[in-house]
């Protein structure tokens, strides 16, 4: 796999100063390139910090170094960490954000930039940045990010490492998943041998879990129904749930991956309510495209087997029309597995 990255090096080579933007709710992905790539046009020389609006879950925190992310004012300015002046940068680059949407309060920041580029992996939902790199087939953002800083000649040390291979682990379930061909396994092959902390990623990456985390999938479980004859599952979680399990929405992430574990099950969706009377839909599909027709129907996307959207009505409403949608799409698709 070798993409053109000449367009985006003349960019990342030509500023003094970069700022860095990834998707909201950071995943591994997001932070492990993004931060990887910081790191890398520090080593350059450059000025460079990584632009975030909301928290860094816990069980990132671990991974990320210090210094290297900076928050959006309240104000919507940028000042880094010991500036007394706001930031000033030549390079707005996004990394593993597939829209301009997921900037959301960070659009204006990520505009004002004289050029910007984009290196990412999602599916196109309309173009931006001046220069692009793009592939859809791409298992994970870190992966580019990893072809791009060896195109730069940037010595990749264990600290790299271990970010690139957090990225590539998160987005491929740990290499379960058909985005994690031959690619990806020679990446974390040449990383494990940089360094790259393999069996601790695994286990606080992917195998660790709060207890809030527990009981809020416990909550999912417990209610969840199935449908059309075990061939999907759905439920949902609400602020009400949250509060009684003593939990924080990001607690509600991986109720997900419980409930598509159902051996019947073809395709799982999961609402969670993130505001009164506004639920994320999140879907995860087997061996079809099921999740991302379901996000599609409800104006979200993704990719084919993990796909999320936004519903803005009362909870019955949201969970009957999503139940009529696993139900419709199912019916409509062979039988799987
Ligand atoms: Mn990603």
């Amino acid at each position: 796999m070798t993409h053109d990255f000449s367009k985006v090096i003349e960019k990342l080579l030509a500023c003094r100063a970069a700022l860095i933007f990834t998707h909201v709710n950071m995943d591994g992905d997001a932070v492990g390139s993004s931060a990887a790539l910081c790191l890398a046009m520090r080593k350059l020389g450059k000025e460079c910090y990584i632009l975030k609006e909301d928290k860094l879950g816990d069980y990132l925190r671990f991974l990320v170094p210090e210094g290297l992310f900076t928050d959006l004012g309240a104000d919507g300015s940028v000042t880094v960490p010991g500036g007394s002046v706001p930031y000033s940068w030549e390079l707005s680059i996004a990394v593993d954000m597939g829209s301009d949407s997921r900037l959301e309060r960070r659009k204006d920041a990520f505009y004002s930039a004289p050029a910007s580029v984009c290196v990412d992996h999602h599916p196109a939902q309309g173009e931006f940045a001046d220069c692009r790199v793009v592939d859809r087939d791409c298992p994970a953002a870190a992966l580019l990010v990893y072809e791009l800083i060896k195109e730069l000649n940037v010595e990749i040390d264990r600290e790299m490492a271990d970010l690139l291979y957090a990225g590539i682990i998160t987005d491929t379930g740990s290499f379960k998943y058909e985005n994690s061909g031959p690619e990806a396994h020679r990446a974390a092959a040449e990383l494990i041998e940089l360094g790259a902390r393999y069996e601790l990623l695994s286990l606080k990456l992917l195998d660790t879990h709060a207890l809030e985390t527990l009981r809020v999938e416990d909550t999912a479980m417990e209610r969840a129904e199935t449908v059309c004859g075990g061939r999907g599952i759905v439920s949902y979680i609400t602020l009400a749930d949250l509060e009684r399990c003593g939990a924080r929405p990001e607690n509600a992430e991986t109720a997900i991956d419980r409930l598509r574990v159902l051996k019947t099950a073809e395709l799982a969706a999961v609402l969670k309510e993130r505001e009164p009377g506004v639920y994320k839909l999140s879907a995860r599909s087997k061996l079809t495209g099921l999740a991302r027709e379901l996000a599609l129907r409800f104006g979200g996307g993704g990719h084919a087997k993990a796909s999320g959207a936004t519903l803005e009505m009362p909870l019955e409403q949201a969970y009957g029309a999503v139940k009529a949608a696993c139900e419709e799409l199912l019916e409509g698709a062979e039988e799987s597995l």
